[in-house]
């Protein structure tokens, strides 16, 4: 059934449930001498390109790739449309490697029509904390579907991640791969309802009105909880002890210093925002929320083009509860004009998910390891890892 997957070091549905296999790497490292020197071979009129995100004409040739050929919804009604900024900031954080950033051209026009992105991470599993790759933005032209280009491309961003002397990596998907470290729901919490509905992104309840609809999402017109301020440059530290200290919490997460943080977390513009409750009497920093900014493409409206999404990211409560501080998350949304504010049902998220009017989606999403075994499948709360 998966010819590809099925040679690769993954856990595979027919080894669901055996406890005889230990958790932990399936292979064992070869020497680097081993690695395989030369790319893999593509099919005769295309090439491969290692892309410099920098310069505004290469950017551009990635965003068009990805904003005309990644991933939809089920019913193809709307697009991820990553801006280049944010796809700057996704792909460059510190000791990235420009290597990993994959582009396939066409010869004879030099058209980008495939690309495929790692970059580096610690992901601690359970006490083991692991140098991995995190691989995202996999995308083949629409136009050259099917042809089995896909494999190619893992394959030669698999042989450059051991080219540094890697051998495991994390990835999400919204299909059903061998073999999924946990399956989480997507949630949604409307905005802006009107527009939802009149682009189809949401229905109008049953035995409901546009303007019950309306008051139901209404929200507060600023926050509420005292000392809630934007994350600075000199909360990084603050940050990262919270963060480290919370995440240590779950079977799964990235192991954050410093550097860490202050790439992922501190604000910038349309990309990230981040939160915190510096205390009014200690000045601690107690509490931290954030978000990114993704928006998508709506495929063929009349009127509207663009849905403006935001994405939970880390969160952590030890003062204000998860509940308060959330819903001081989607009133900041709200007034930045985001429409919508999804969130996973990973780490604690399901604590406020319900009772701040999220409803699940249509969509899942699905976590793998590659050459690392879970012995059991982890619940979504045991989760401490949001990929872009
Ligand atoms: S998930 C988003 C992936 N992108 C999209 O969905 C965009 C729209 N779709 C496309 O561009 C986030 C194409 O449909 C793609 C497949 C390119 C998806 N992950 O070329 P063929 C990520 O970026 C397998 C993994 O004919 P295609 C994560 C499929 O199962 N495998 O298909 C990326 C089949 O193999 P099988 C996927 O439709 C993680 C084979 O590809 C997959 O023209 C990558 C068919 O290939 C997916 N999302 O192109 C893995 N979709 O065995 C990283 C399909 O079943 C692993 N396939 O026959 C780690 C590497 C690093 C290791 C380092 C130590
Ligand atoms: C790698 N980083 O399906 C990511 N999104 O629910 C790649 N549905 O937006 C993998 N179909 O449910 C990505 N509205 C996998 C996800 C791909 C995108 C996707 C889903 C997630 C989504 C929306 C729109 C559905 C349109 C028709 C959805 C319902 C919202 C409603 C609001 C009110 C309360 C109930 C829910």
């Amino acid at each position: 059934r998966h010819k590809f997957w099925e040679t690769q070091p993954v856990g595979q549905f027919k080894d669901i449930g055996d406890s005889s296999l230990p958790e932990g790497p399936i292979e064992l490292p070869t020497p680097l001498s081993e690695v395989k020197q030369e790319p893999y071979n593509l099919p005769d009129n295309y090439e491969w390109v290692t892309c410099d995100i920098n310069p505004e004409e290469m950017c551009d040739e990635v965003y068009n790739l990805l904003t005309f050929n990644y991933v939809e919804d089920d019913e193809n009604m709307f697009r991820f449309n990553y801006s280049k900024e944010f796809l700057r900031w996704a792909l460059q954080p510190p000791g990235y490697f420009r290597s990993w950033h994959i582009g396939v051209r066409v010869k004879s026009s030099k058209k980008m029509v495939a690309f495929i992105t790692g970059i580096p991470a610690r992901i601690r599993v359970r006490d083991e904390v692991v140098h991995m790759a995190e691989i995202n933005f996999l995308c083949v032209h629409k136009k050259l579907r099917t042809k089995r280009l896909a494999p190619v491309m893992i394959k030669e961003v698999t042989r450059r991640v051991h080219l540094e002397n890697m051998w495991q990596a994390a990835y999400t998907a919204g299909i059903v791969l061998p073999t999924p470290i946990a399956t989480c729901q997507y949630w949604h919490r409307s905005l802006n309802p009107k527009k939802l509905i009149d682009v189809g992104f949401s229905r109008l309840g049953a035995r409901m009105t546009m303007s019950r609809t309306i008051k139901l999402y209404k929200l507060p017109e600023s926050t509420i909880t005292p000392g809630f301020r934007k994350m600075e440059i000199h909360d990084v530290p603050a940050v990262t002890r919270l963060i480290r200290n919370y995440l240590s919490h779950f079977v799964v997460s990235p192991d954050f210093d410093e550097n860490d943080v202050e790439h992922w977390l501190l604000p910038k513009e349309d990309v990230i925002d981040s939160y915190l409750v510096e205390s009014p009497e200690t000045h601690e920093v107690t509490d931290f929320c954030s978000f990114y900014t993704l928006p998508s493409t709506i495929l063929g409206h009349q009127s509207y083009s663009i849905l403006k999404a935001a994405y939970s990211f880390y969160n952590v409560s030890t003062v204000t509860p998860l509940l308060q501080l959330m819903n001081d998350a989607l009133i900041v949304a709200k007034q930045k004009d985001y429409d919508v504010f999804n969130a996973l049902d990973v780490m604690q998220n399901e604590t406020f998910l319900r009772e701040l009017k999220f409803g699940p989606g249509d969509g899942k999403l699905h976590y793998y390891l590659y050459n690392y075994r879970m012995q059991h499948a982890l619940k979504p709360s045991e989760l401490g890892l949001v990929l872009l």
